[in-house]
């Protein structure tokens, strides 16, 4: 295993043009985080070819630690994905124009996957930081939950567990005002520097070791630097 965590993030899809989803990864694309290097990989918004861009990104890398982040429209705080199912009903089409329903992720999987990152502990010192954040236990029915679904499969069959999981944000406020502005009303919103911010304090609360306390590992990491 390498010393990198991936993140990954989507292309707009759905009408619009922007993904807070690859803005929060390309924003700390290249930051060390509790000691590990980030790197990222964008995911085309399509049924047919996300889960392949995936895999080639996580046998590219062999990270220790693994953070999908994809865009729900209507979330008021980052939300953190407890549970991926088995289940493709897509609401409206992809990228590809593809618009799959009733259809299983993977014919040979069980019905669903947990995640296996630490959410309590990830959503209580996000929030103690002052970022709205929760644990959901619907990751959707679209591309999301296929990535998510595809990322836990694939991972639970190495027998070194990998934490990985699934994180949906909210719209930009710019996105936000945009669907005031056509009508749609009023949509949660949160600025991009907050959802870096707490995806940052994520990422460095699910790699505390849970064995320290967090004075005794702030020392040691500053040993080593
Ligand atoms: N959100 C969609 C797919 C891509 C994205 O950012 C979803 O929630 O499925």
């Amino acid at each position: 295993m390498a010393n990198v965590i991936l993140l990954t993030g989507f292309d707009a899809f759905g009408g619009d043009a922007v993904n807070p989803s690859i803005d929060i990864v390309r924003t700390l694309d290249g930051e060390l985080v509790a000691g590990l290097k980030v790197v990222i990989e964008q995911l085309p918004c399509e049924f047919a070819s996300s889960t392949r861009r995936l895999f080639d990104a996580l046998e590219r890398w062999s990270p220790r630690l693994v953070l999908a982040i994809g865009q729900a429209g209507g979330r008021a705080d980052l939300s953190f994905e407890r549970v991926a199912i088995n289940l493709i009903d897509a609401r409206i089409p992809d990228n590809a124009c593809a618009q799959p329903i009733d259809e299983a992720v993977d014919p040979d999987g069980p019905a669903a996957y947990f995640s296996t990152l630490p959410l309590k502990r990830m959503v209580a010192e996000v929030r103690r930081q002052g970022v709205p954040a929760s644990i959901s236990y619907s990751a959707g029915t679209f591309v999301c939950n296929q990535i998510f679904y595809a990322l836990q499969r694939r991972l639970a069959r190495y027998s070194e567990q990998i934490p990985s999981g699934f994180m949906h944000v909210p719209l930009l406020p710019a996105q936000a005002a945009l669907r005031a502005a056509s009508g749609q009303g009023i949509v949660a919103s949160m600025a991009l520097a907050q959802m870096v911010l707490g995806t940052r304090i994520a990422l460095e609360a699910a790699l505390r070791d849970p064995d320290f306390d967090a004075a005794e590992t702030e020392v040691s990491e500053g040993q080593l630097s």
